[in-house]
């Protein structure tokens, strides 16, 4: 891995504005997501060495990035206390903790403006890139219904809408046609398909976006984001233990988080697999995040949330399908990319596994009413 003295920010100097005791050892960037640029930052304290996560904000992509950290900073202190109040002996695990600055806040502006933030490391657990057992399934979205419950009654203002209409999936597939009319890098041409997949199926967006309007399912704060990788398994009892990526957090519809655990969660392909025969639904991860999912979530929710739940895992393929596309025709200005179709790959896969699931929807529905 390339070392912090190789990446653009000086991560020594940042790591050196929070208060971390001990002295700095090394840092260097840190694992798979595509948004943030995240750093593992290692300290020597008193001969032990200890690993903090630091993280710049992405502004780009995060307009109010100062709404962001309130709202990670508010999330972050009522699971704290939730989990204190609940005599957990192991809080600093079960939720992520914001090492404060020396002056006491819990982010740091650069002089360029850039948001950072530290984190305490979350150690003998990880996230997953792909599924590898149906425990896995079942543990990631018994802690992301957990995540959900816990946030019920977080008190005071409504949290702040990170990215407005993020899961608004009416204006996904409407900025998709305007990406296809501008074409700025003429790639239209050879995504004829994946075109067609996208306008046969525009339908499906108003679904759920309908349902909210008629008051048929709730604003609840979901986490937005919940890809397995987000939620770290515990290395030895297999617990999903933390619930990390806070940034999306915020009011929506919790078939959002349901809908993109099946999008990750049930296919032994990579997101960016070129080999599209490796795609696949997988039945019982499916029936493993539906059962992990209903012990933590099925009290709170009301018939509907829980009819769409196999829906919802359609319609996040889907969604996610067309921002890969829309990013490619952009010319790949969001999600990070490490070659120049990546971003095309990424939405065969999902637009594959939109397919493999309505072939499925039928049995999958049966699955979810029988619960
Ligand atoms: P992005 O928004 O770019 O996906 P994440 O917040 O998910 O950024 O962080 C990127 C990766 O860093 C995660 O997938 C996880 O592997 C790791 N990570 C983030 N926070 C922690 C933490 N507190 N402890 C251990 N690993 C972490
Ligand atoms: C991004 O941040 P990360 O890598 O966990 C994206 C998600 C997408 C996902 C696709 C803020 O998630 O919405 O579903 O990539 N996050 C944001 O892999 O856009
Ligand atoms: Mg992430």
């Amino acid at each position: 891995m390339a070392s912090a003295k190789n990446s653009k920010y000086d991560i020594r100097e940042i790591a050196s504005k929070f208060a971390i005791y001990g002295d700095f050892v090394d840092a260097f960037p840190y694992g798979t997501g595509h948004i943030n640029d995240t750093f593992c930052v290692v300290y020597d304290q008193g001969a032990c060495r200890v690993r903090y996560i630091v993280q710049r904000v992405n502004s780009y992509i995060f307009k109010d990035p100062l709404g962001v950290m309130k709202n990670v900073s508010r999330i972050c202190r009522h699971s704290f206390g939730k989990l204190k109040e609940n005599k957990a002996p192991d809080a600093s695990r079960r939720t992520l903790t914001l090492i404060r600055t020396l002056d006491g806040n819990d982010w740091y502006v650069d002089q360029a403006g850039n948001f950072w933030r530290c984190y305490i490391f979350i150690e003998r657990a990880r996230g997953y890139d792909v599924i590898e057992n149906t425990e896995q399934a079942f543990q990631a979205a018994r802690a992301f219904g957990n995540f959900q419950k816990l946030l019920v009654d977080i008190p005071g203002e409504r949290l702040v809408e990170t990215i407005p209409n993020f899961h608004n999936t009416i204006q996904r597939f409407e900025n998709f046609q305007k990406s296809l009319a501008a074409d700025v890098k003429n790639r239209a041409a050879g995504v004829k398909a994946e075109i067609d997949f996208v306008l046969k199926r525009e339908k499906d967006c108003a679904v759920v976006i309908d349902a909210m309007a008629k008051g048929e399912i709730p604003e609840r704060i979901a986490h937005q984001d919940t890809k397995l990788n987000n939620v770290l398994i515990d290395d030895y009892t297999l617990e999903g233990i933390c619930v990390i990526d806070l940034d999306t957090s915020m009011p929506g519809s919790v078939l959002y988080d349901f809908g993109d655990m099946v999008r990750t969660s049930t296919s032994p392909a990579k997101e960016d697999e070129r080999d599209l025969s490796k795609v696949e639904m997988q039945f019982k991860y499916f029936e493993a995040l539906a059962k992990g999912y209903m012990s933590s979530a099925g009290d709170f929710l009301n018939a509907k949330e829980k009819e769409l739940l196999p829906f919802s895992g359609k319609l996040l393929t889907f969604e996610c399908g067309i921002r890969f596309l829309t990013d490619f025709l952009d010319g790949d200005l969001y999600f990070k990319t490490a070659y120049a179709d990546h971003n095309l790959d990424r939405c065969r896969t999902q637009f594959r596994l939109v397919e493999r699931i309505e072939e499925q929807m039928d049995t999958m529905n049966k699955l979810i009413a029988n619960l």
